[in-house]
């Protein structure tokens, strides 16, 4: 059966709960209109709860940016994924190239992260991702195998239930984006890494200055099955207007 759509926002470090209720009312006023795809919200932690309460019974899914590998104890600022699973997530995002690269972020840390989400019932969005010095080598496909190998070794079961995200870091927030060729190109190598039935299975997004104007074009590509969105994500109607593309 066919992957459905997923259109994830991820507000990044954006936000505050004046601005947050007129966003989340937008898209509970529009939703219904694109209801033919998943659209979800991945909010900063202290927002979640707010997140929660406006999108309760709108068929709009919300998560976290972020977790902790650790289950719980010592951990001082850490966010575990039973805390995020007591506030109905359904999504995570885990290494994030802004994770990676600000916060220094391993393959083996993110894949133990998404383990941890799986654990607690979220679903994990592993985001890969070349760097333009990487690209211009032309060791995009080396440097996503390595990234995805500790992922593809939490096994088929785990597989079947994660989300990959595609975000090649140089176009980022930088209003460059891959041409659909380029990232069909790139998700079609992703999905030949997994195996048969998972591959079939495994929704793949992509990322990277996502805009209601390129979104469609994009789409159109059949190893896209919908898209991570940034800064786009914070507007109502251009994140529904993706939504309905
Ligand atoms: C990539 C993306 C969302 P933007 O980071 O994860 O952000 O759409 O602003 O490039």
């Amino acid at each position: 059966q066919p992957r459905k759509r997923l259109v994830i926002g991820n507000w990044k470090m954006h936000g505050n709960q004046a601005a947050n209720a007129s966003l989340l009312d937008g898209l509970c006023a529009g939703f219904p209109a694109v209801r033919a795809c998943d659209l979800a919200v991945c909010v900063p932690f202290p927002y979640l709860g707010q997140a929660g309460a406006s999108l309760q019974g709108s068929g709009i899914s919300w998560g976290a940016q972020d977790v902790s590998k650790h289950e719980q104890g010592a951990y001082t600022g850490e966010v575990s994924a039973a805390m995020l699973a007591d506030f109905s997530c359904s999504w995570v995002l885990v290494g994030h190239s802004e994770r990676r690269s600000i916060h220094g972020e391993s393959d083996q840390l993110v894949a133990d992260k998404a383990q941890a989400a799986l654990a607690a019932g979220l679903t994990p969005v592993v985001c890969v991702g070349e760097t333009l010095e990487q690209n211009e080598a032309g060791t995009t496909d080396e440097v996503i195998a390595r990234q995805l190998a500790p992922v593809l070794a939490l096994g088929a079961a785990a597989l079947e239930k994660i989300v990959i995200a595609y975000e090649p870091v140089w176009a980022i927030g930088t209003g460059r984006t891959a041409t659909p060729e380029q990232a069909q190109q790139v998700h079609a190598a992703i999905r030949a890494r997994l195996d048969g039935s998972v591959a079939a299975k495994v929704r793949i997004l992509y990322g990277g200055s996502v805009k209601a104007a390129n979104a469609a074009s994009l789409f159109t590509m059949p190893d896209i099955d919908g898209a991570l969105v940034g800064g786009a994500a914070l507007m109502a109607e251009e994140f529904l207007r993706i939504a309905a593309a």
